[in-house]
């Protein structure tokens, strides 16, 4: 993720994302980390769904210039890429 105003990167404090389907499917919380060029970055693990829906929820929380945001967007998972035999 990355918080801008103007097109330029502003910190995002205490930045966490989670992750939902329309079914419960556990809890999927993470701390988004600073990380190069403003970005902020979460290693994310999500579980496929038994009943083959690939629509996740992102919401996104923190605080810029000491005022708390939050966004939220959908996800449409991809197939994982068949590996090549070696
Ligand atoms: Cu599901």
């Amino acid at each position: 993720m990355r918080a801008e105003a103007g097109g330029a990167a502003v910190p995002l404090a205490d930045g966490r994302i989670s992750f939902a389907m329309r079914m419960p499917m556990g809890d999927h919380r993470y701390a988004l980390l600073p990380a190069a060029d403003g970005w902020a970055e979460a290693a994310v693990v999500l579980p496929r769904c038994p009943s083959g829906q690939v629509r996740w929820f992102a919401t996104v929380e923190g605080t810029v210039a000491g005022t708390p945001r939050s966004a939220r967007f959908q996800v449409d998972l991809a197939p994982p890429a068949a590996r090549s035999a070696p």
